[in-house]
């Protein structure tokens, strides 16, 4: 064979990927169940690099160099099942698969086991940016062996996203499961990150009294500032745009029940079994599910809420200020709580995850692209150990800067009745991580009342139970 990779599953993601690998002068073998896209993608963008189609999984496999690189881009489940119990037999030890789908990190696990047993390399690589990055540069999040990332490393930089100081937007992040668990992690982030912003519009509109095209200004002005990201600058665009049928404000016009396709869930549901807190994710997740739940939202439409007048100019635009620092806050809170659950699942599998190169990977190609990213990556680079990112020097300060504005936002959005679940679940977990005693003091108590659950002791060691149902004597019970 003469092709340098192979591309089988030419959807979207598949051709735009095929197309970027041509694009960078490598003999690209490209493949998918129903031929007649292979034959498109070649009628079409054939002259864009040296495709080599194949008709038939043997032909495919035959096209390719060795070791063998296949990249499988298909739908995440079982159709990645069925693409590789076709491929393994037809390859050999030493051969490299790559599911760039959105598998979940679980089973990405049990695939690279299986294939191990064959000798065959597989990669779990998370992709993220969607149509236009696959063609035009991801964020690549490859994990797998060692060896696996030297013969395909080159390739990935080489299609990968540049960040602003021109490194690749990729990085071998572990074995096995670790790329799609972090690519799981950026999109919990990324749904924490629209909330949050959402949260921000709807006080903008609500309290400061501003129709969407201002609000667009307010987050253009924003874009300037700490909070650059590619999801504020979409967010002006979206504001700033008008509905062509109707002439009204385009955001309007959009039915308010956001959807989604799994990742977040995803992300809650394993934040829950490594026991890690991740409030602002899970309040995004459920932010979504309630806005679909239209019985709900309808049995619950006329209870009653404050009656607040939008504020006066003045008070708006003071007003306005405070969101950008409430936001900005709030975004450092759940970043700290993505970075918390992924040095947990690094301990946990074994990973060794570098936290610093993960935030290197996301500051291009990705939909929470920001320049905040590299101060992310800055402060990992500055203390590998750093236990969550609120300890950072910088960050503590921004904080702590922030807070006061912080409070009276959340206070205000309470007393206009506007929810922020986003934003005061994100002061919650700050309040709650900055106290010195917690109130899960009483919770253990509680415990220990009606289920003897035990309990330690401020002042010496040993687990203890105070007999509530008898003389109230406490007892040690560690021996
Ligand atoms: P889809 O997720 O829509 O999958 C379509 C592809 O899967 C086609 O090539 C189809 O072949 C193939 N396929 C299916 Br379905 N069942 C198959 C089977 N049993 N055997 C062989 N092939 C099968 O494509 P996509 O939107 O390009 O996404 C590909 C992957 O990338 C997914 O895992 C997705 O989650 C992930 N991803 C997507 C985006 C995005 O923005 N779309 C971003 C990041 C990651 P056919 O042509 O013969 O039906």
């Amino acid at each position: 064979g003469t092709a340098q990779i192979g591309v089988t599953g030419l959807a979207v993601m598949g051709r735009n990927l095929a197309r970027n690998l041509a694009r960078h002068g490598y003999t690209v073998a490209v493949h998918n169940r129903t031929g007649a896209r292979t034959e498109e993608l070649v009628e079409e963008f054939g002259r864009e690099g040296d495709f080599v189609p194949a008709g038939t999984p043997r032909e495919f496999v035959a096209a390719l160099e060795r070791p063998r690189r296949v990249i499988v881009m298909v739908r995440a489940g079982e159709a990645t099942d069925a693409v590789i119990g076709e491929f393994a037999p037809l390859l050999e030890p030493g051969d490299i698969v790559v599911d760039g789908g959105n598998a979940h990190f679980a089973d990405t696990r049990r695939r690279e086991e299986a294939l191990r047993e064959r000798g065959v390399h597989f990669v779990g690589a998370g992709v993220s940016g969607g149509e236009e990055g696959a063609l035009h540069g991801p964020s690549i999040m490859p994990g797998g062996s060692d060896e696996a990332y030297a013969a395909l490393g080159p390739l990935l930089e080489d299609i990968a996203a540049k960040a602003p100081d021109g490194a690749p937007c990729t990085a071998h992040i572990g074995p096995d499961g670790a790329g799609h668990f972090v690519k799981m992690v950026h999109n919990g982030i990324e749904y924490a990150d629209m909330q949050l912003i959402a949260e921000a519009y709807d006080l903008l509109r609500t309290v400061a009294g501003y129709g969407p095209a201002r609000v667009a200004e307010v987050f253009r002005a924003w874009n300037t500032g700490p909070l650059d990201s590619y999801l504020v600058e979409i967010t002006a665009e979206v504001l700033a745009h008008t509905d062509a049928s109707t002439g009204r404000p385009f955001v309007d016009v959009v039915a308010d029940a956001a959807e989604q396709k799994g990742t977040g869930r995803w992300t809650v549901q394993t934040a829950l079994d490594l026991g890690v807190p991740v409030s602002g994710i899970a309040e995004a997740v459920f932010a979504r599910s309630l806005s679909g739940h239209t019985g709900l939202r309808r049995a619950a439409a006329g209870l009653p809420g404050p009656h607040r007048p939008p504020f006066g100019e003045r008070d708006a635009a003071r007003f306005a200020e405070r969101v950008e620092q409430a936001l900005y806050a709030s975004k450092i809170t759940s970043y700290a709580q993505g970075w918390n659950m992924m040095r947990a699942a690094s301990a946990e599998y074994g990973w060794g995850i570098d936290l610093g190169a993960v935030a290197a990977v996301w500051r291009g190609g990705c939909i929470i692209r920001a320049a905040f990213l590299d101060r992310v990556r800055a402060a990992y680079a500055a203390d590998p150990e750093l236990p969550t990112l609120l300890a950072d020097a910088e960050f503590a300060e921004e904080t702590g800067r922030a807070q006061e504005a912080w409070r009276e936002v959340v206070a205000t959005a309470v007393r206009h009745g506007v929810p922020v679940p986003g934003l005061s679940a994100a002061l919650a977990s700050y309040d709650a991580l900055r106290a010195e005693r917690l109130p899960a003091a009483l919770v253990q108590a509680q415990r220990d009342y009606f289920g003897a659950h035990t309990y330690r002791r401020t002042d010496r060691p040993g687990s203890y139970h105070t007999l509530w149902g008898r003389d109230r004597s406490e007892v040690r019970t560690d021996g």
